[in-house]
């Protein structure tokens, strides 16, 4: 173990996850180290890009944390959500300096892919290496998912599964030679938040049980897919699973329903491909925009049929990531 950093900065980088099998809804806890444990188990992969960039120093100075995202201080409701990561690791190594901390986040707030995930893996891997408490990668998982659950699964690289209080490297990033193609869509109405969206559904869907009740089943399919590097049955049981968690969300009161008609225009496009025996498929997660999957090689086929379509703003292609990164300076 390094010592605590008291003069110098650790910058850690972590990219977006995309997962397959969704994480939706959060399983009772009972203490503060509780938060945001999963209801159900998922898997995820985790992007070369967008990424977030995070530095950290101790300011002992200071009365309280202060937090600076791309260039704006930011007040106390968004502190919120990085303090249980922050509070978790002064108590962890015993320090009671407050901790300053500046980050770019390199995540288009348009594209639908939480930023939350990159940023509160890149804020755990930095204060952790700050406070000397590096090197543990289960416990920076646990401790990136205090400020956010899909955050335990951005602190690895390659495919990534999460169930109980730490995600897990499942597979290197070399797995599948595959690329997510982004299709950002026409900004509808702000979506809700996924947090307010799971709680929502966990309280108020009749079809949550059935969702709980199933996941298992998706997520070791998946698992299995990935392990013998089949495309095809991995894409099977990532539909299936996004498809799942938005039915049931759908099913809630007032109802949550993320899907533009651009978002179908999508899916009917992967559809046409599929027909004509190109292997890809589609996701969604808290937001209209549309992740196809598919093999590197078919990207621009992917992306030329993609094009056709009005509502698509933009298009972003990545593939899969390394892990988190940090360098200290001193
Ligand atoms: C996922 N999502 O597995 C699912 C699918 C969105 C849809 O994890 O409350 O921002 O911070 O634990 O991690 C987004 O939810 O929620 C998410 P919190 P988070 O990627």
């Amino acid at each position: 173990m390094s010592g605590l950093i008291i003069d110098g900065s650790v910058t850690a980088r972590a990219g977006v996850n995309i997962a397959l099998v969704k994480y939706w809804g959060k399983a009772p806890g009972r203490g503060p180290q509780d938060l945001n444990l999963p209801a159900v188990p998922s898997l995820s992969l985790t992007l070369e890009e967008p990424w977030t960039e995070t530095t950290v120093r101790f300011d002992p100075e200071a009365e309280e944390d202060s937090f600076v995202l791309d260039g704006e201080q930011l007040g106390e409701a968004s502190l919120a959500q990085a303090r249980p990561v922050l509070e978790r690791v002064r108590e962890l190594a015993s320090v009671r300096a407050p901790f300053a901390v500046e980050s770019v986040n390199r995540v288009p707030t348009a594209a639908g892919l939480a930023s939350s995930a990159s940023g509160m893996a890149a804020l755990a891997v930095a204060a952790l290496r700050c406070a000397g408490l590096e090197g543990d990668l289960g416990l920076a998982s646990r401790v990136a998912r205090l400020g956010s659950g899909s955050a335990a699964r951005s602190v690895f690289g390659g495919w990534v599964a999460w169930e109980g209080r730490e995600a897990r490297q499942v597979a290197p990033p070399e797995q599948l030679d595959v690329i997510f193609v982004v299709a950002i869509l026409d900004a509808g109405p702000k979506p809700l938040s996924s947090r307010a969206a799971m709680l929502r559904t966990a309280s108020t869907s009749p079809y949550y049980a059935g969702w709980v009740e199933q996941a298992r089943h998706g997520f070791d399919e998946a698992l299995d897919a990935l392990d013998r590097k089949d495309l095809g049955r991995l894409i099977a049981a990532m539909e299936a699973s996004t498809l799942r968690m938005h039915a049931c969300a759908m099913a809630a009161r007032p109802a949550i329903l993320y899907w533009q008609p651009g978002s179908v225009s999508v899916i009917r496009a992967v559809e046409r491909l599929r027909e004509k025996g190109l292997v890809c498929g589609w996701t969604m997660d808290a937001g209209p925009n549309v992740k196809v999957l598919c093999a590197r090689h078919d990207a621009s086929t992917v992306v030329a049929e993609l094009k056709r379509i009005d509502d698509i703003r933009s298009i972003l292609l990545s593939g899969p990531g390394g892990g988190t990164t940090a360098t200290v300076r001193s």
